[in-house]
C-alpha cells in the first residue's frame, strides 16, 4: 500500500479484517518491520485518540516516532500557492513537506476541514500536497472529508460485537455547540457501504451528506423509525454540507440527542461514538454509562486499525 486515505486503499476488507484480527491477538508480531524506521505525525489539529493510538500502532511496529503539532512551536505554515506571503505565516508549506519528508519513512497528517471554501476542503487540498510533494507514503489521521483509521476501527469493532451476520446500522445526527467537520460520517458511510450490513443515516433536513458518500444508504428523516431494530447507533454531530450554508449549524435540537427514548426501540442496540463526545449532546449520561455504550472498547481499536495501515505502508516500503 503507498497511501491510505480511503476505504479502497485498504483493498479486500475481509483480508484486512483478518490481519487487524492476527494483531490484536499478538500486536507485536510485526516488530522487527520498521526497525530503523521513522514514522512522521503532523497535526493542524488537536487529538487525544489518534495520536495516542497511532503512536503506540509505530511502536508495536518498532519504529521511532516524531511528532509534530504546527500550531504549537513550528512556523505557521501557508497552504495557498500563488499568495504574497506578506501576512503572519513565516514558511510555506511547499518548503515544509519535502523537508519533513527528508527526515522520515512514512508521514501521518491530520488536517481538518476550515469550513471556508467547500471546494478547497473537498479536493482534499492539505493532504494531497503531502502525497504529491513529501517523497513519502502519506496516510490520513483525518483529512478534510474522511477519517479512515476511525472508521477502520468502527467496522473492526461491529464485527467483534455483531450477532448476525448482517446486522442494522444507523448513523445519526446529534446536536452539538460547535460546527463540526462531515470527515467521521462521510467516512463512515463509506466503510459501511463497503460491508454488506443494513445501513440508515438519520438526520434533521438540511444536513444531507455529500450523496457520493451517502452511496445507496438509506436516508430516513424522522429518528424514532431509523432506531426500531436497530443493532448499532453510531452517533455523530456534523456541520451543513449544502449549499450556501456550508459549515453551517442549523439546529441544536436536543430531541436529537441519543437518550433512553430512541434507545428502547432498537433490538438493544449497541451504542457508538469516535469520541471526543459532548455528554448531554451527543448522548445522555445514562446511554454512554450504560452496558450496550461500545466506545471505550471502540476507541482502543484504533490502535489496531492504526497497526494494520502502518505495517502495510511499511511492506509497501520495501517493494
Ligand atoms: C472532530 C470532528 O468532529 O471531526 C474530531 C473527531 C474525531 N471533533 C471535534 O472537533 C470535537
Ligand atoms: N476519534 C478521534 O480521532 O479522536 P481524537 O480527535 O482525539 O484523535
Amino acid at each position: 500500500m503507498r497511501n491510505f486515505t480511503c476505504v479502497q486503499d485498504l483493498g479486500n476488507l475481509q483480508e484486512a479484517l483478518a490481519e487487524a484480527f492476527e494483531i490484536k491477538k499478538d500486536r507485536f508480531k510485526y516488530v522487527e518491520l520498521g526497525r530503523n524506521k521513522t514514522l512522521m505525525m503532523i497535526f493542524f489539529n488537536s487529538s487525544l485518540r489518534t495520536r495516542l493510538s497511532t503512536q503506540k500502532a509505530a511502536t508495536n511496529l518498532g519504529m521511532n516516532v516524531i511528532v509534530l503539532d504546527i500550531n504549537q512551536g513550528a512556523w505557521k505554515l501557508e497552504t495557498e500557492r500563488g499568495v504574497i506571503m506578506d501576512g503572519d505565516k513565516p514558511e510555506h508549506i511547499l518548503e515544509a513537506i519535502p523537508v519533513m519528508g527528508a527526515y522520515c519513512d512514512i508521514i501521518g497528517v491530520r488536517s481538518f476541514a476550515n469550513f471556508e471554501d467547500r471546494d478547497y476542503d473537498y479536493q482534499e487540498t492539505v493532504i494531497n500536497q503531502f502525497i504529491k510533494y513529501s517523497g513519502r507514503p502519506v496516510f490520513s489521521m483525518e483529512a478534510a472529508t474522511r477519517h479512515p483509521l476511525q472508521s477502520f476501527a468502527d467496522l473492526i469493532t461491529i464485527e467483534e460485537y455483531k450477532k448476525k451476520d448482517r446486522p442494522k446500522v444507523v448513523m445519526t445526527w446529534a446536536p452539538h455547540p460547535r460546527a463540526l467537520p462531515q470527515a467521521v460520517p462521510n467516512s463512515f458511510a463509506e466503510w459501511m457501504n463497503a460491508t454488506d450490513y443494513e445501513f440508515v443515516i438519520t438526520h434533521p433536513e438540511g444536513y444531507e451528506l455529500d450523496p457520493s458518500f451517502v452511496g445507496n444508504a438509506k436516508v430516513e428523516y424522522d429518528q424514532m423509525k431509523a432506531f426500531e431494530g436497530a443493532d448499532f447507533i453510531y452517533a455523530k454531530n456534523w456541520a451543513v454540507y449544502s449549499g450556501d450554508n456550508y459549515g453551517r449549524i442549523l439546529s441544536k435540537d436536543r430531541d436529537w440527542t441519543v437518550s433512553d427514548r430512541q434507545m428502547a426501540v432498537t433490538n438493544n442496540a449497541y451504542f457508538m461514538h469516535c469520541l471526543p463526545v459532548r455528554r448531554n449532546m451527543i448522548v445522555t449520561d445514562e446511554v454512554i454509562e450504560s452496558p450496550q455504550s461500545i466506545v471505550i472498547p471502540e476507541a482502543a481499536n484504533r490502535e489496531i486499525s492504526a497497526t494494520v495501515v502502518i505495517k502495510r505502508l511499511l511492506e509497501g516500503l520495501e517493494k
